[in-house]
């Protein structure tokens, strides 16, 4: 890696290059507006492309770079992250959920189409990211890439993203606890960081186990961290610069790191975050400084 590689203003043009990319795949991965069920398809778009940081799809970049992986086998595995994240915002947002009419910066996906085409459309997302790992080599085996389908769906199921949404669901009006705020937040939204981290990890030469250790101690620091950010960020940013409506949590009454905490500790607990989150990468220098970057990037984002 040159030395340019470490100055900053390399690390935005490498995140301009990579979300282009990430929004060209995405594109390329999804049905055609065209194509019958039209609507459907239209939704599914409309809910995926053109917007979001793709801070997702940055991970598993900035971890398969680590390993050498491919860009066409990351570009794949961040869509496939990416088609996730997108169907969890969309069921998310519906009134049976959290009920928004906002979402990166336009009207929700029910708002803009209706509620039962948002429903499908965020089905068919989900479904859609397992197609897109099983219909290309992103692994040297077969068996490595059916690991890679299962940490996918188990970082996204009952006891990953879903289930921490339920969690979530049920905390409403709620005092939970640090260790029960941990772990719902590890659930609800750590887990699909963390797994977008470890499959870019999986993608090229494989690691040692230690170094794994390492990277996946990184990756949970990291998803737990932009959770901490985001309740901070909902309690002091305006709705303008987060595309979305802000202070929800406390107009519903939801317990979070702000809440329990204090906005103050919150940020300690941040800064604390970030600090053990750089020490995880120490022993790779310069090769992980995207990684670095990355983490830099979650906790000092303004939305
Ligand atoms: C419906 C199964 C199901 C799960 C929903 C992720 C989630 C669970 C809900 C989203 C609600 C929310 C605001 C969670 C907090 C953290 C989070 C995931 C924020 C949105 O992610 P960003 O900031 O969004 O990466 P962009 O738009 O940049 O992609």
């Amino acid at each position: 890696m040159s030395s340019i590689d470490n100055a900053p203003g390399d690390f935005a043009d490498w995140m301009g290059r990579i979300q282009q990319a990430t929004e060209t795949a995405l594109a390329a991965l999804l049905p055609d507006a065209s194509i019958a069920p039209q609507r459907l398809h239209s939704a599914m778009r409309y809910a995926v492309l053109g917007g979001g940081k793709r801070v997702r799809a940055l991970l598993v970049h900035a971890a398969g770079e680590l390993v050498g992986a491919s860009p066409q086998r990351l570009d794949r595995l961040a869509g496939a992250v990416e088609f996730i994240h997108a169907y969890s915002l969309v069921h998310d947002d519906m009134p049976c959920m959290d009920d928004d009419v906002l979402r990166r910066g336009k009207p929700t996906v029910h708002v803009e189409y209706d509620e039962a085409t948002a429903l499908l459309a965020g089905d068919a997302l989900q479904t859609l990211a397992f197609q897109v790992l099983a219909e290309a080599p992103l692994a040297d085996s077969l068996a490595d890439q059916l690991a890679m389908v299962g940490l996918l769906a188990n970082a996204s199921g009952s006891r990953g993203m879903a289930g921490g949404q339920a969690i979530d669901l049920d905390s409403v009006g709620k005092q939970l606890s640090r260790e029960e705020l941990e772990f719902m937040h590890v659930h609800k939204t750590g887990a699909l960081i963390r797994a977008s981290v470890l499959l870019g990890a999986r993608a090229g030469t494989p690691m040692a186990d230690d170094d794994l250790r390492r990277l996946d101690h990184y990756a949970k620091l990291v998803g737990l961290l932009f959770q901490v950010v985001d309740d901070i960020l909902d309690a002091v940013a305006d709705t303008a610069t987060l595309g979305k409506t802000a202070g929800k949590d406390a107009d519903n009454d939801k317990p979070t790191y702000v809440s329990l905490l204090g906005i103050e500790e919150a940020h300690r607990l941040a800064r604390d975050m970030l600090a053990d989150a750089h020490a995880a990468l120490a022993p790779f220098g310069p090769r992980a400084n995207r990684l670095g970057a990355l983490a830099d990037y979650i906790v000092h984002r303004t939305f």
